[in-house]
Order: structure tokens, then C-alpha cells, then sequence
């Protein structure tokens, strides 16, 4: 029997409550009501908010110019397996007493990497079993779990991307043990960040191959996971560079493209990142746009980026407008296919009090919460949806639905233009499509 820690972690913090928006208190959300129905669903049914593992638990907010602020008192112990049930501890006071019903890791964030490969395997058996624990003690679900093939200088070059197929293997071999560990969790999706699977320099850089070589990568952990009774959505999450310079998975449409040609499109979907959208020079609401339109919008990582630099600053989420938006497309698509939303986002390297992490998941969930709500009066009480519709009436009779019929041709289209002659302008009132927006926030 496994000895449950019992110390508490974030000392003098309670459980998060809904106290609604006139509450001056910091420690209560304002607009998240996990049981309120928007659109036919609770708020904590349509969110599924997750936490990340490695920025809450593990990010020291060290960056380039400094080390790390946060010292926190699950890392005292020099046993690593100590430390990492110390850190697990910690993880599932701060989920719950968030409220919410998820998490999501690497492998390497829940247990520090071990010198050999044996030993990691090792490592990642025992810690898996120790969450197995604090999951059916606390109710607390795995919404998805992954491998950190980024980090070690050994994938420098890339994982399933590397000119070495001995990197490539090793890998192989680690996503295998972090898929396991993911089923025994009982883990909902898997997921895949390309984080070096991409080129610094195409100078060096065999692309067809290493695309070829990324698509029967992905075929075989697909295989595997499905041979082991994995039930559960692959799910790839696209950025466009950092650490590359480019990411093969750069946005939504080229990662569909991606697992179209590789003949994965039923076991794979879209994890879209804020920041990763607004890198690749898109708005969050149009990846999001792009995955419905392909049925693969699987799940979500909330953060925003920052809009003077542009760099993946991870942010947490409070940018009402950017998320109202989004939430009119999360809607319209009838939410995540398997997914949720997960916080991948980080408190600023100057934020080191206990109560920090908690100010900005409160204030994640918050701004979601009122994106949805401000996203379903629009939907139901303005003319939005109207508006829309009439700006493509055309198509809905005569002609233009002939056209979408698929039963005009180009010369069908050649006289309809001789008839009409010159047209009138069609406003498309972008400036009126933005006024009910701030009319409804
Ligand atoms: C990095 C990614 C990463 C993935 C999981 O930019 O967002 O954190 O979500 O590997
Ligand atoms: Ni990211
Ligand atoms: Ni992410």
C-alpha cells in the first residue's frame, strides 16, 4: 500500500468557489460556475479545464538572462522519486483545490530522468503507480499525457525528425513507455508536440524524408496504443518554430494536410495552442476554425502570447475580445472532440508568492467562462447569426445553389456573368460584425 503524502502545500489557500462578479475577493472566481448550463451543458463539461504539469509544478521561471525565482518546497528532497511524489503531492492539492478535473504531463515532469534508459523506465513505473493513487483519491482524470523528446541534447536534431535512426529509435522507445504510462492512467488522449521535429537550416536537412519519416513514426505509436486498447484521440499540436527555426507542424492546415498523406486522419486531431496560432501569424479562433472545419478539433492549450514581442510567452489567459471570438467558433463547432482545455500557460518570472498560480488559473478560467457566456448571448440574441447567413443568401437558391450542387460549369458560370452585367457592391460590415461583440462583453 502506497503511503499517500498528507503535507500541505499551498498553506492558507482553501478550495477555489464561484462567488460571482461582484466578489472582491482574489481566491474566488468571478464568471466560472462549473454548474452553470450555457448551451445545454454545465461550464465545467463544455471546459474540462486542465492544469500543466510542467509550468505549475516544474517552471522556476528561469529564462535566458537569469535563473529560476521560485523555489518550491516539493523539490527539497534529494530523492528523486522522493521529490517526484513530493511534487505529485503538491500537484493534486493545487487541482483540487482549483476545482477542476484534470491534468496533463510529460513524461520527464513527473519524474526527473534517470542517467540510463533502464532507470528512467524504472522511475516513470513508480511514479506512474503513485498518480494511480492520487487520481482515485481525488477523482482527478488524465486528460492527456506526452514525452519530452525536446529537451535532452540527444534530440537536438530532432526525434522522429533525426537524420540518426538510433535517435529516432530511442524515441520510440520512450513514447512507448510514456503511452503506457498514459493507459495506466486511464489517460483520455495522447499527445504529440513536435518540438524539435522540424530544421535550423534546410542546408543540412532532407525534408521528404524526414516527412516520411514523422508520418510512420506517428503510425506505429498509433499501433501500438490501439494494440495495448487505447481508446482514446492522438492529438498533434501545431506551432510554427521555437525551438526550430521551422516546425513541421506548423499550423492547423498543414498538420491536417500532414495526416491526410499519412493516412492518419481518424486516430489523430488538433490540439490548438493560443500563442502557437498567434506565432504562426493566425488568430486562436481561426486554427480553431480550420480544425472544426477538418472534424479534428480535439482539444485546447489556453494562453496568449505577448502582442508586442510575438514571441510563445505563454501567458495566461485574459484577453476577453480574442476568447469571445473564439468561443463563438468553439460553439458553432459544438466544442472538443475528446479533448479539453488545458492551462499550458506560465506566471510571470516575478511572480513568486504561493498565490500567484492561483490568481492566474482563476483568471484563465474566468476569462473562458465569460467568453462563453458573452459568445452564447451573441449566438442567441443578436443579429450575428443573421447577418452571417444573408451575407451568403445567394447560394441558397437558384444558381448559386446549383453551384454548390456541383451542377454548373464554367461555362454555366461564363453566360450567368454575360446576363448580369455589372454588379453592386456587397458591404461585408466587418465595423457592425465588431460592434455586437463589445455590445455583448
Ligand atoms: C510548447 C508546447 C508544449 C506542449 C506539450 O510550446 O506548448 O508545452 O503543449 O509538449
Ligand atoms: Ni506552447
Ligand atoms: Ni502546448
Amino acid at each position: 500500500m502506497i503511503v499517500l503524502g498528507n503535507k500541505e502545500y499551498y498553506k492558507g489557500i482553501g478550495q477555489i468557489q464561484f462567488e460571482g462578479k461582484e466578489s472582491d475577493n482574489p481566491l474566488a472566481f468571478k464568471y466560472y460556475n462549473p454548474d452553470q448550463v450555457v448551451a445545454g451543458k454545465t461550464m465545467r463539461e463544455h471546459f474540462r479545464f486542465a492544469i500543466a504539469y510542467w509550468h505549475t509544478f516544474c517552471g522556476h521561471g528561469g529564462d535566458p538572462f537569469g535563473p529560476g525565482t521560485q523555489q518550491f518546497p516539493w523539490d527539497l528532497s534529494n530523492d528523486p522519486i522522493q521529490a517526484a511524489k513530493d511534487k505529485a503531492d503538491a500537484a493534486f492539492e493545487f487541482i483540487t483545490k482549483m476545482g477542476f478535473g484534470h491534468y496533463c504531463f510529460h513524461d520527464n515532469d513527473l519524474i526527473q530522468e534517470a542517467a540510463t534508459f533502464g532507470e528512467s523506465e524504472s522511475r516513470l513505473a513508480t511514479i506512474t503507480d503513485y498518480l494511480k493513487e492520487k487520481q482515485a483519491a481525488s477523482g482527478v482524470k488524465l486528460l492527456w499525457g506526452t514525452a519530452n523528446c525536446f529537451s535532452n541534447p540527444r534530440y537536438m536534431n530532432g526525434a522522429a525528425t533525426n537524420p540518426d535512426f538510433n535517435v529516432l529509435a530511442r524515441a520510440g522507445g520512450q513514447i512507448k513507455l510514456a503511452i503506457d504510462a498514459t493507459i495506466a492512467l486511464g489517460g483520455e488522449n495522447y499527445v504529440f508536440w513536435g518540438g524539435r521535429e522540424g530544421y535550423m537550416s534546410l542546408l543540412n536537412t532532407d525534408m521528404g524524408r524526414e516527412l516520411d519519416h514523422m508520418g510512420q513514426f506517428l503510425t506505429v505509436c498509433r499501433d501500438y496504443a490501439r494494440a495495448q486498447g487505447f481508446k482514446g484521440n492522438f492529438f498533434i499540436e501545431p506551432k510554427p518554430m521555437e525551438p526550430m527555426k521551422h516546425q513541421y507542424d506548423f499550423d492547423s492546415a498543414t498538420a491536417i494536410g500532414f495526416l491526410r498523406q499519412y493516412g492518419l486522419e481518424n486516430d489523430f486531431k488538433m490540439n490548438i495552442e493560443v500563442n502557437h496560432a498567434t506565432l504562426a501569424q493566425h488568430t486562436f479562433q481561426h486554427e480553431i476554425e480550420t480544425a472544426a472545419k477538418a472534424g479534428m478539433l480535439g482539444s485546447l492549450d489556453a494562453n496568449r502570447g505577448d502582442y508586442q514581442n510575438g514571441w510563445d510567452t505563454d501567458q495566461f489567459p485574459n484577453n476577453i475580445q480574442e476568447t469571445t471570438e473564439a468561443m463563438l467558433v468553439f460553439l458553432k463547432a459544438g466544442g472538443l472532440q475528446g479533448g479539453g482545455i488545458n492551462f499550458d500557460a506560465k506566471i510571470r518570472r516575478n511572480s513568486t508568492d504561493m498565490a500567484d498560480v492561483f490568481h492566474a488559473h482563476i483568471g484563465g478560467a474566468d476569462t473562458f467562462a465569460r467568453a462563453l457566456l458573452t459568445a452564447d448571448k451573441i449566438i442567441t440574441s443578436s443579429s450575428y447569426e443573421k447577418l452571417r447567413t444573408e451575407r451568403y443568401s445567394s447560394f441558397d437558391s437558384g444558381k448559386g445553389k446549383e453551384f454548390e450542387e456541383g451542377k454548373l460549369d464554367l461555362k454555366a458560370l461564363y453566360s450567368i456573368a454575360q446576363d448580369n452585367g455589372e454588379l453592386t457592391l456587397q458591404s461585408g460590415k466587418q465595423e457592425l460584425f465588431e460592434n455586437i461583440i463589445n455590445q455583448y462583453i
